[in-house]
């Protein structure tokens, strides 16, 4: 039986480590053509080495450029000639209580969490068909804001925003747009955020490994659904805490104090 993504063209931005890493080589078992975009030039030809049997092509890209997007979609239009699966995955944390977050880090996450996505959607929307699908990796705080990361949860916030407005905008073309919700997953990403200061840093659940993810966001690529959680305990966070915001600002007093 053919699979859905044989003969697919996907491109996946953050691809150098974690959630994108592990999203292309899920992509890429299951037939598609897969494009890996980051800036670490070094680990993405690591990543096509390793999956050299399915032809993986890295292209060294910064999101929050929007020249650097359109040289990519570009450079994937001349390689395969279509694309069909946009993942924005790209995305870095940023921590600090509001009351001392720095508008420059909030502008800088802003123009790789938000803008980035927005660059690398609209190179690409003029170049897909029937069947596209975009996928965005937003998080479960992009659906309820927590103490201490209010700056990061305002860029997903405003990820979700812009998946919902296109959404309905290019449902007529057959295109689907899609926000992944995941909760702590285990890479780089804390290590990789921005930090207002030396914070102790809180409790964390475990979380799940990446390839978890990536197993949703390729299943997401087959099928193009508008909502998708990791975990059963992401997806009934988010329905109490829109059930019952006042209990879930009092429940999250005692993490805003240590
Ligand atoms: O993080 P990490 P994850 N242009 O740090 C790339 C969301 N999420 O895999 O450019 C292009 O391992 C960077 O590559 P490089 C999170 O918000 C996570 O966990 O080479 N790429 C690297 O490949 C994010 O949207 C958790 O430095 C840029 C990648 O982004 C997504 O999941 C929980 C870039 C980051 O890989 C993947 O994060 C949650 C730029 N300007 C949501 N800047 C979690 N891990 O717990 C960075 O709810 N990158």
């Amino acid at each position: 039986m053919e699979h859905p993504l044989e003969g697919k063209v996907a491109v996946v931005t953050g691809a150098s480590s974690g959630i994108g890493e592990a999203a292309v080589l899920e992509l890429a078992s299951r037939g598609a053509s897969v494009v890996a975009a980051a800036r670490s030039a070094e680990k993405l030809k690591d990543l096509a080495r390793r999956a050299a049997a399915s032809g993986v092509l890295a292209v060294e890209t910064d999101v929050s450029d929007r020249d650097s997007v359109e040289a990519m979609i570009e450079r994937v239009l001349g390689e395969f000639g279509r694309l069909d699966v946009l993942v924005n995955n790209a995305g870095l944390g940023l921590s600090g209580r509001v009351a001392e977050l720095r508008a420059e880090d909030l502008r800088y996450v802003f123009e790789v969490n938000a803008v980035g996505p927005l660059n690398c959607m609209q190179a690409a929307l003029p170049h897909m068909g029937r069947g596209g699908r975009i996928i965005n990796v937003s998080s479960v705080v992009g659906k309820r804001a927590i103490p201490k990361v209010g700056g990061y949860c305002s860029t997903k916030f405003a990820l979700n925003a812009l998946s919902d407005s296109l959404r309905v905008e290019v449902a007529d073309r057959g295109i689907s747009v899609t926000s992944v919700y995941p909760g702590t997953t285990r890479t780089s990403f804390r290590d990789n955020s921005r930090r207002t200061k030396d914070e102790k840093r809180g409790w964390r659940p475990k979380g799940v490994t990446p390839d978890k993810v990536a197993k949703k966001i390729a299943a997401a690529a087959e099928k193009g659904p508008r909502d998708v959680y990791v975990t059963l305990s992401d997806r009934l966070f988010v329905a109490g805490v829109t059930l019952f915001p006042g209990l879930t600002d009092r429940a999250l007093r005692s993490w805003a104090k240590d």
